[in-house]
Formats: structure tokens, C-alpha cells, sequence
């Protein structure tokens, strides 16, 4: 990496899709030949190279800090005549048409520190390889369209790697001398090297069986250290879960005879679907109800069915580059998305992704980082796996989803991996599949895919007594983005029911397409004005601005029969009455505190969707309703209205955080929604600060029997300055010190915190001995939290930015992808005023000044700077 980190690059270059050009040559096969030491690992290639169309060009071998020790064509070795290496690439030139190549070099797992490529992770070696980590490995045409038919040897000490482990199938197995061992492993399945991994070490497995419709029975184990065995059953569940789902909902089946997972706890993100082995982030594979909260066990059901998918979204069916990210991605997190709500919650898991697409997509789409599903151009691919690309890309999946009908787009998915299947392609290809396969025109569907931003939907319901005519008014207008200043207007399927407010009752729902910039919509029948449900299950990535009264939403909050409208309509109402106190007027809480001791009351509801509802949204959200967030006003309207609907209704609290209380611990849905209400009712009961309240989280705290309501109590602790904060923060750090992910929370709790003292926290614990930049779960738990912590993190004195700017400096030298993760909350800088606009951008530039800085990083931070 010395070419990386030590000279200050010009601005890196730009990679475009229009520039797309079919492989010069292609390589059918390889054989791979490790010989495994974490100070010296030795890689020989083998290839056989096709050159493929007519052209006299050479063979261009990506590498990336590569240096060939040996170069051989057709067995003959060459001298350093007979290539050169440009950019850290191996060229060749080649006579023939089809050739094979080998090469040989040397690469050191344990100074790997960006955690790409082979490295080590806690006495493991292992790989990652999207986007380009194939490159740290072996020189290689490293692009997603090369599909190759892999055979690996691996070797190693048999007492440090006793499990040895590889894409495909064991085939062969032998010792050696010198106390090291080998096994030989192929893939029959071609694939992009992207999907290539390896792990060598000393696991555990816990096996199990899943036999397939077709009656093949293959065999699953995941892997971990022997110490976290008895923490992998959820995970196992969850894959065999999949493993059925995909059967029945797509017809889709696994196509191995083994499927492996292995976790590892230094990860750059959640896991990576590898062909036959995926690699996992621990904190998605282990979960035990003493260490992980419900949270916790849905994501690691939600990943390891996200991988699992991949299987046929993304490994049999692939990315032709890398702007058709959002093929796999897209489609993936909406199969996923799809599983989650079969296995749990369909409406509670709606307003989850939902809450995460607000959060986290329409922030991107409206900064300076916003970018299409399908980007244009990109410096450094890892900046492009983005809420845009995998939970906008699956909205647009679920909007075609929805016009087409469940059946039509089962047709349209069966079309798409039939005709496709072992073929590297394109968005494109998946559209032409779902209008040919369901038979619909998506012509101007297609702009979602190529305009950035989120469109805005204007809609006035508006009523003639004397016809009885309801009209809807319809207006989209999709703001400008970087590099895309004229919007057309897109197809916006918008579910719609109007309720007649006496009955509490609609006619049913409608799927009303907005095409046009403007449109109207008629509808007879109505008497009396009705109240408009609109976006009904969130049917389309927009946001909706209509002219409801308070009335309306409260009644819409009690009434509507779409459990995310009606959760809509309480937010709505909320944020209604937050803005306006911020803006210095009179707002009247009642609506919302009637709404919700309704709600609270509601046993037709289940408790994790009462939960969500009577939540008041984010202090970030909150400042996405302005056109120049302010914090500090924020965080005190809130609080405020918090206290009051806490002092209001503290008996109702009190009734529920009792009423939740378990007398063990289960799973099912039930019993975790009951705990998520509780800890809603516990945050309540603290905001209305009575003398027994913190006692009461600090007994929750010590008597819980799981870590959902054990951190639920700790946060609220956290969160405040009681006696009970510091004494919670240190047993729950004693107890737990010897387990990374729970001590992860323990980091992570604090950063969240809002308190005024936020930042002095995040500095001290920065200098804590169990802080390490070098492994990205903690670096995330604190960092990334406190970025993510709007009052903390944009603290007048800007001592936070200067600290994540520092964070950022220092660890790009160790892990450029995860440091770049850190800049968008700096890059928001124009959304928070002049001065504290002025302080970001300072930091935006001393980054920028950084010597060394990285491709990954240089690229967040000038688009960031604008
Ligand atoms: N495909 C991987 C993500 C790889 C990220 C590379 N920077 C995991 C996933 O989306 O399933
Ligand atoms: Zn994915």
C-alpha cells in the first residue's frame, strides 16, 4: 500500500459508466495455490487466458501492492522483459489466443490492516474480496464480468489452521511434513473473483442438515471460536429459515453440497455473500439473550438471510461492473425485507425500513454525496455502498413489486434468473425481465434508476358538498442533485384510501400512478369531506406534503386500517407540533397525548407496533424538517414535549412497564414487542423525572434476564445524571469487558448519549484501553455513534467535529474504506448554518490537507466540500 499512503496522489481518477468495455481477455479457469503463514503467505496462479474479440491488445492483470516473484506463459518462465507492471498491474503482452499464466507471489496477512484482501482477524486468516480485494492477492483481471472455474489448494500448520476452507466443495485432504497439512477444494460453479474467500484457522463448527425440494441434502456449519459455539443457534435457524423461503416464495435452491459461514470480528461491514462460504461480521452470527438485544437477533436473522439470498441474486445471476451495484444489492435487501416481515411483524418490520430509508437514504439524497441507484461515475467503488444503492435500489424493487402484482412478479424474477443464470449483468437486464416476464411497460419507471434525489409529492385532497366530489391534487417535483440540476417526472405509485370520518371506514384502497408532474384524481361519493390516507405501507420512496389538519391525523392515528399509515399519521402529528414550537408558536400537545393513551389502550395492537407509534421521532429527523437544523432547539422541544407526555400519562406508564414485565425469556414476537414496549415505557417514565424513576431503570437494569431490557434500562441511564449512571456504565463494563460486541454497546451507549458533556465523553473514551481503531465494530461504536448523535456530535463549541475529523485523519492510515464510512455527517455542513457550517467545512479542508490521504477518503471529502 505504500503507493497509497505515502504519496499525496493528484485527484484520483474517475471512472465512468459509459465507459464500459467487454473484457480484452477472458480466464475460464484458475488454480490457486496458498501456502498459508501469517507473516509470509506464498500465492501461485494458474490461469488459462482466451482473449476475447478481435484486437491485438495485451493481458492487463489487476494488482494491488503485488510484486511478481515469478511469471510464466504456457510454463515458460518470463524475465522482467516480458511484462510490466502499470498502476500495480501485470501486463503481458501475448501472441496466441489462448494461453495459460502463471504467476507467483508473496503477500503478509498480518499487516493487512484495511481488511481487504487475506488478513488476519484474532488468530484467523481470512478474505475479503468485493469490491477489488482479489487484487491484494494474486494479479487478476479483477472485474465482476470474469467468471472463472475455480480449483484451490490450500496449506497451513495443522495446529494454528487445523479448519481449512474455500469456495465450493472439499474434494482432497493430505498431511505433509514440518506438522502442515492441505486440502484441495473446486468450485463447479464459474464466478467474478469477487466472490472468491478463504479461511484458515482454528474454529468450531456447529453443523446441521437442510434438504432441498429436490431432495439434495446439504450440509451447513458455522463457524466460530470454540468459545462462542453456544451463540450460533439463532444464526442457524435463521439459514435454514432462508434456505425454505427462497424455496417457496422465488423456487429457488441452494446448488452445493456444503454451505459454510464462518465470523470473524474484525469486518469492514455486515458480512459478504462468497460463493458456498460467506463471511460473516460476528456481531451478525452471535446472539445469546444474555448478550444480544431483540435488535440483535432480527439483524442476524435479516443478514444471514440477506447472504444467503445472494446465492441467486448476485452469485448465479451477477454484476456486469460495478454501477450495476444495486442488481444484487437492490434486489437482495427487498428479498430480505420480504423474509423479515414473513418471519416476524409484516407492519412493525414496514416502519423498521422505513425509519432506516429516512434515516440514512434521504439525508444522502438531498446532501452532497447524493448519487443515482445506478451511478454514473465513481473514484473508489467502496464509497458506492450506499443507502441509495442497496435501500433506495430496494424500493424501486418494491415499487415494481406492486404494479405488477405478487404473481406477475414472480413471473417477472423467474424470467429474470432463467434467462440470466451463470451471466454478468445489467439493471437494465433486470427491468427488460420484469416487463417481459410480467408484462407491464416500465419505460419511464426506468428514471428511477438514473435521477438522484427524493421526489416530492404535493397533495391537496380538496371537496365539493354540492356534487359530493372528492378531487385530489397531485404535484411532483424532484430537486436538484450534483450533477443533475432538470428532473423529469417519475412514475410514483401511490396507495391511497379516503376514510369517511363519521364510520371510521373506507371504501378501499386505490393505486393511484402519478406520471405526469401534475394530475388529478376524482372520486364521487362523499357527502362529507373525507380524510386522505395517502402512501399507504410507504408505496413509494417519496416525501409527501399534504394539507391535513390535526384533526385528520389524529384521526387518522386511531382509524386507519394500514398500520404504517396510521403510524404515519401519529409521526405526522408529531412533528407538526415539534416544528412548530421550535418556530416559536403555540402548540397544542393534546391531539398527540389523547393519541397516544388511545393507542396505549388499543388491545387490537401488538405491543412492538404501539412501541414505534408512540416514539417521538428522531432529534435527526427532526432536523430533516428544517432548512437550517438547529440542534440545541431541537433537543429542548422534544425533551419538553417528551416530559409532558411522560408527566401526562404516567400512570399509563407505570401500568404498561408493569403489565410487560415477563416471567421468562422468549422469543416470539409477543414477548419481544412486549420488551421493546417496556423499555419505551421505562424512557417515558424517566422523562417524567419522578423521584423513584431512575431507581426504577436501575432495578430493570440489575433484575433483567436478557440484554434487551438490561441495555434498554442502561440507555436510559446513560442518557441522564443520575447516581445510578455510573454505577450501571461500570457493572455492566465489568460484566461484560471480555465480550467485544457487548462491550461494543457500552461504547456505543455513551456516544449516544445526549448530554452536554457528550463530546468530553466520546474524547475519554477514545483514550480508553479497550478503544481500538484497528478493528471497525469499535471504531463504529463510538465514532459512528457519535456522528449519528445530532445534539452531541453538533455541539456549539465544535470540539465534535474537530474530534471526528482527528478519527477520521488517523484511521485512514489503518482502513481507508472505514474511515471514508465517517465523513457524510461532516459533509452535511451546509444544512447547519453559517458558523457551524464554517467549523465543518475547516475540518473538511484539514482532512483534505492530510498527507497521504486516501482514494477512499479524498473522494468523501471533496464531494463533500462541493
Ligand atoms: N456484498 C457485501 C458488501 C461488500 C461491501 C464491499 N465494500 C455484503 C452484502 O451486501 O451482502
Ligand atoms: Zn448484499
Amino acid at each position: 500500500m505504500a503507493d497509497k499512503q505515502h504519496m499525496q496522489a493528484p485527484s484520483p481518477a474517475v471512472i465512468r459508466r459509459a465507459d464500459y468495455r467487454a473484457p480484452d481477455w477472458l480466464v475460464p479457469q484458475i488454480a490457486l495455490d496458498f501456502s498459508l503463514d501469517p507473516a509470509v503467505t506464498r500465492v501461485r496462479a494458474i490461469m488459462t487466458v482466451v482473449r476475447n474479440g478481435d484486437h491485438q491488445r495485451p493481458i492487463k492483470l489487476d494488482g494491488d501492492a503485488l510484486v511478481p516473484l515469478v511469471v510464466k506463459v504456457d510454463g515458460v518462465e518470463r524475465n522482467q522483459d516480458g511484462w510490466t507492471l502499470q498502476a500495480g498491474a501485470l501486463v503481458i503482452d501475448l501472441p496466441g489466443d489462448r494461453h495459460e499464466i502463471e504467476t507467483l507471489v508473496e503477500i503478509c496477512p498480518k499487516s493487512n490492516t484495511q481488511l481487504m484482501g487475506l488478513y488476519a482477524s484474532d488468530g484467523l486468516l481470512c478474505t475479503q474480496c468485493e469490491a477489488e480485494g482479489f487484487r491484494r492477492i494474486t494479479f487478476f483481471p479483477d472485474r465482476p464480468d470474469i467468471l472463472s472455474r475455480y480449483s484451490v489448494r490450500m496449506e497451513a500448520d495443522r495446529k494454528d489452521c487445523p479448519v481449512l476452507l474455500t469456495n465450493g466443495d472439499p474434494v482432497a485432504s493430505g498431511d505433509l511434513e514440518g506438522g502442515r497439512h492441505w486440502v484441495k477444494w473446486t468450485d463447479p460453479y464459474p464466478k467474478p473473483c469477487y466472490l472468491f474467500a478463504m479461511v484458515a484457522g482454528n474454529l468450531q463448527v456447529n453443523t446441521d442438515t437442510f434438504t432441498t425440494m429436490s431432495g439434495r441434502k446439504v450440509s451447513l456449519g458455522i463457524w466460530v471460536r470454540e468459545e462462542d459455539l453456544p451463540r450460533t443457534g439463532h444464526a442457524m435457524t435463521a439459514l435454514k429459515n432462508s434456505m425454505a423461503w427462497d424455496e417457496k416464495t422465488y423456487g429457488r435452491e441452494y446448488d452445493l453440497d456444503v454451505f459454510n459461514i464462518v465470523a470473524v470480528s474484525d469486518f469492514n461491514f455486515g458480512a459478504m455473500e462468497n460463493k458456498g462460504l460467506n463471511i460473516f461480521n460476528s456481531r451478525y452470527i452471535l446472539a445469546d439473550p444474555e448478550t444480544a438485544t431483540d435488535a440483535d437477533y432480527d439483524a442476524v436473522e435479516g443478514v444471514v438471510a440477506h447472504e444467503y439470498f445472494h446465492n441467486w441474486s448476485g452469485n448465479r445471476v451477477t454484476c456486469r461492473d460495478w454501477f450495476q451495484l444495486s442488481l444484487k444489492e437492490g434486489f437482495t435487501v427487498f428479498r430480505d425485507q420480504q423474509f423479515s416481515a414473513d418471519m416476524g411483524s409484516a407492519a412493525v418490520k414496514r416502519i423498521e425500513d422505513v425509519r432506516v430509508l429516512r434515516a440514512a437514504q434521504f439525508p444522502e439524497d438531498g446532501g452532497p454525496l447524493a448519487h443515482p441507484v445506478r451511478p454514473e461515475s465513481y473514484m473508489e467503488i467502496s464509497n458506492f455502498y450506499t443507502a441509495t444503492i442497496y435501500n433506495k435500489g430496494a424500493e424501486l424493487i418494491r415499487m415494481m413489486a406492486l404494479m405488477l402484482g405478487p404473481e406477475r412478479f414472480r413471473k417477472g424474477a423467474d424470467l429474470y434468473f432463467d434467462r440470466h443464470d451463470g451471466q454478468a449483468v445489467t439493471c437494465e437486464d433486470f427491468v427488460r425481465a420484469m416487463e417481459d416476464g410480467g408484462g407491464i411497460d416500465l419505460s419511464q419507471f426506468r428514471l428511477w434508476y438514473e435521477q438522484a434525489g427524493t421526489p416530492r409529492v404535493k397533495a391537496l385532497l380538496s371537496h365539493d358538498v354540492t356534487t359530493g366530489q372528492a378531487t385530489l391534487s397531485l404535484e411532483q417535483n424532484i430537486p436538484p442533485t450534483p450533477g443533475q440540476t432538470n428532473k423529469k417526472p417519475v412514475t410514483i405509485p401511490l396507495r391511497v384510501a379516503l376514510f369517511d370520518s363519521t364510520t371510521g371506514t373506507h371504501q378501499g384502497d386505490e393505486l393511484l400512478m402519478l406520471t405526469q408532474e401534475k394530475q388529478q384524481f376524482d372520486f364521487n361519493g362523499f357527502p362529507a369531506p373525507p380524510v386522505l390516507s395517502i402512501n399507504r405501507g410507504f408505496s413509494a420512496p417519496v416525501i409527501v406534503d399534504t394539507n391535513r389538519s390535526q384533526k385528520d391525523l389524529a384521526f387518522l392515528s386511531a382509524h386507519d386500517d394500514d398500520p404504517f399509515a396510521r403510524y404515519e399519521a401519529m409521526q405526522q402529528l408529531m412533528v407538526n407540533v415539534l416544528m412548530a414550537s421550535i418556530a416559536g408558536g403555540a402548540a397544542d400537545a393534546t391531539p398527540i397525548i389523547e393519541a397516544i393513551r388511545r393507542t396505549l389502550s388499543d388491545t387490537g395492537l401488538d405491543d412492538a407496533f404501539i412501541a414505534d407509534t408512540v416514539t417521538l421521532p428522531s432529534e435527526s429527523y427532526l432536523g430533516d424538517q428544517m432548512n437550517i437544523v438547529d440542534p440545541q432547539s431541537i433537543h429542548a422541544v422534544r425533551e419538553k414535549l417528551r416530559a409532558k407526555i411522560a408527566r401526562r400519562l404516567e400512570k399509563e406508564w407505570r401500568d404498561v412497564h408493569s403489565r410487560t414485565s415477563a416471567n421468562s425469556f422468549s422469543l416470539s414476537p409477543a414477548a419481544k414487542g412486549a420488551r421493546r414496549l417496556r423499555n419505551t415505557a421505562l424512557a417515558y417514565i424517566n422523562a417524567a423525572d419522578s423521584a423513584d424513576a431512575a431507581k426504577l431503570a436501575f432495578t430493570q437494569f440489575k433484575q433483567a434476564d436478557n440484554m434487551t431490557e438490561q441495555h434498554g434500562a442502561l440507555s436510559v441511564l446513560a442518557n441522564g445524571s443520575s447516581s445510578e449512571r455510573i454505577a450501571a456504565l461500570d457493572i455492566f463494563y465489568n460484566r461484560y469487558r471480555d465480550n467485544a460486541l457487548v462491550l461494543d454497546k457500552w461504547f456505543q451507549t455513551q456516544a449516544l448519549a445526549t448530554r452536554n458533556d457528550t463530546v468530553e465523553q466520546v474524547m475519554e473514551l477514545a483514550a480508553h484501553r479497550d478503544f481500538t481503531l484497528a478493528n471497525p465494530n469499535r471504531a463504529r461504536a463510538l465514532y459512528g455513534a457519535f456522528a449519528a448523535n445530532q445534539f452531541g456530535f453538533h455541539h456549539h463549541s465544535g470540539k465534535g467535529y474537530t474530534l471526528l475529523a482527528d478519527a477520521i485523519i488517523a484511521l485512514d492510515r489503518l482502513n481507508p474504506q472505514t474511515a471514508a464510512r465517517l465523513v457524510p455527517p461532516l459533509g452535511r455542513w451546509r444544512r447547519f448554518g453559517e458558523q457551524r457550517g464554517a467549523a465543518m467545512r475547516a475540518e473538511l479542508q484539514r482532512i483534505l490537507a492530510a498527507p497521504g490521504l486516501s482514494k477512499d477518503v479524498t473522494e468523501q471529502v471533496s464531494k463533500s466540500l462541493g
